[in-house]
């Protein structure tokens, strides 16, 4: 086989990038490791930025949004004494949307069907070759025949474990990582959300978020030890927490019931530097990862991708070499900054281990002034929108 662009790894970013480029006649073709089904069964990300949604809105791959997706003009801190509500609309004049990533992939896949987008679901042991020259080639198995695709490009939109990354020479290479000493339950139950916006909450117990999915569906995580195992965590004993560590006004609107998933996620920050040497690109989790508390990750990936989309179609459709050799550094500005916001926010609602009482003071005189200042709460909720592409 042939083709313009191998794109290896079919979830959000990958996805996204192929309905770009096939709007732009660029022709692509997905290899994805797992079924349809797996990636579909992740539960991820719930807070999209335009970023995100102004993508999805110029491919018209967005009924659904449009008609599920929840429009949020801001969000709340709860520090243990009061909700601190960060007005994002007021503030930067944008708002973000409450729409699962699971939800942006179905609707994703759904369009690549329609729209003749190739995804090739369940390949084996994909393996990336002649990247530093300019006719590199993807192998794999597909039921268990070995299959070849030959391309300009690949890019590598295959996740934090994904082969993309790992075929970057060590020469070029260079990587930034910060691991956090704790992670995050999270939990998805079919009851009212306790709240019509999200809620961070800052206790000394740790952590907790309120989210949701719709009027309907409700997200919640709890910071937890890092080596805590789910079984430890009945959905009674999860309940109590968010009721204690979302404080008692919000207690009183938490409606239970059974957990329909729940899973615990470990908390990191990466980087990867380049996210491009020779024929191959990185975007997504395979060149960066960050903590989900200021909600970067899904939309970084779309980023990365509104980029390459721009380079790419400049180098096949206009000849111009430019854009694609500047993909590495515009994408990279712009995750240093999101990595910033989301280590600052996890840095301050979060029970570090060896906290001492001087820093917890700390953590609640840096809520009360955010409480207080309007330009603090600006620089948040510019960073929680998105900052401008
Ligand atoms: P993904 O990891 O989504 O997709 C990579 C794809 O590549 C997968 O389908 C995988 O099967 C495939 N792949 C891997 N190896 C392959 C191989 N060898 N060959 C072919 N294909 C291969 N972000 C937020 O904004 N908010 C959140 O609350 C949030 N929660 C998260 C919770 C968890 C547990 C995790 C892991 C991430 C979370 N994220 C969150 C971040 C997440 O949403 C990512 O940013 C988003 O999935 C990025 O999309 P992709 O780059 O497409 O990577
Ligand atoms: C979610 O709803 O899954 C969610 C929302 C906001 C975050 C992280 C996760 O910052």
């Amino acid at each position: 086989m042939r083709t313009q662009v191998v794109i290896i790894g079919a979830g959000p970013a990958g996805l996204l990038l192929g309905h770009l480029l096939l709007a732009e006649g660029i022709d692509a073709i997905l290899v994805e490791r797992a079924s349809a089904d797996y990636v579909l069964g992740r539960i991820r990300a719930g807070v999209l930025e335009t970023t995100l949604t102004d993508l999805l809105h110029q491919l018209g791959i967005d009924e659904r949004l449009n008609a599920e997706g929840l429009p949020h003009d801001g969000f709340n801190l709860a520090d243990g004494e009061r909700l601190i509500r960060i007005d994002v609309a007021a503030l930067t004049g944008r708002h973000v949307t409450v729409y699962g990533q699971t939800e942006v992939t179905r609707d994703l896949m759904t369009a690549a069907t329609e729209r003749g987008l190739q995804i090739i679901y369940e390949a084996a042991d994909v393996t990336l070759h002649g990247i530093e020259g300019d006719a590199p080639f993807v192998t794999f198995r597909e039921n268990g025949v070995p299959k070849r695709i030959d391309a300009r490009f690949i890019v590598g939109c295959d996740g934090f474990h994904g082969p993309s990354r790992q075929a970057m020479p060590a020469h070029v290479a260079q990587a930034f990582e910060k691991v956090y000493p704790f992670g995050w339950l999270g939990i998805l139950a079919d009851v009212p959300p306790c709240n019509h916006e999200l809620i961070y909450a800052s206790h000394d117990n740790g952590f907790a978020l309120a989210s949701m999915r719709s009027n309907t569906r409700s997200r919640y995580y709890i910071q937890v030890p890092l080596d805590e195992k789910i079984e430890a965590w009945p959905d009674d004993r999860v309940w109590d927490e968010l009721a204690v560590r979302l404080g008692p006004d919000v207690a009183g609107n938490i409606t239970r019931g059974p957990a329909i998933e729940k899973s615990i996620a470990p908390l990191r920050s990466f980087v990867f530097e380049p996210m491009r040497h020779g024929s191959l690109f990185l975007a997504g989790d395979s060149a960066h990862i960050v903590p989900p508390t200021g909600a970067k990750g899904l939309n970084l990936a779309a980023s990365d991708v509104a980029y390459l989309t721009r380079a790419l179609t400049a180098f096949f459709n206009a000849h111009d070499n430019d854009a694609i050799a500047q993909y590495s550094d515009r994408a990279l500005a712009r995750v240093w900054k999101a990595e910033r916001f989301s280590w600052q926010l996890t840095s301050l609602m979060h029970r570090f281990p060896g906290t001492t009482p001087f820093d917890r003071r700390m953590q609640m005189a840096d809520l009360d002034y955010i409480a207080s200042s309007t330009a603090a709460q600006t620089t948040i909720a510019e960073n929680y929108v998105g900052l401008p592409l």
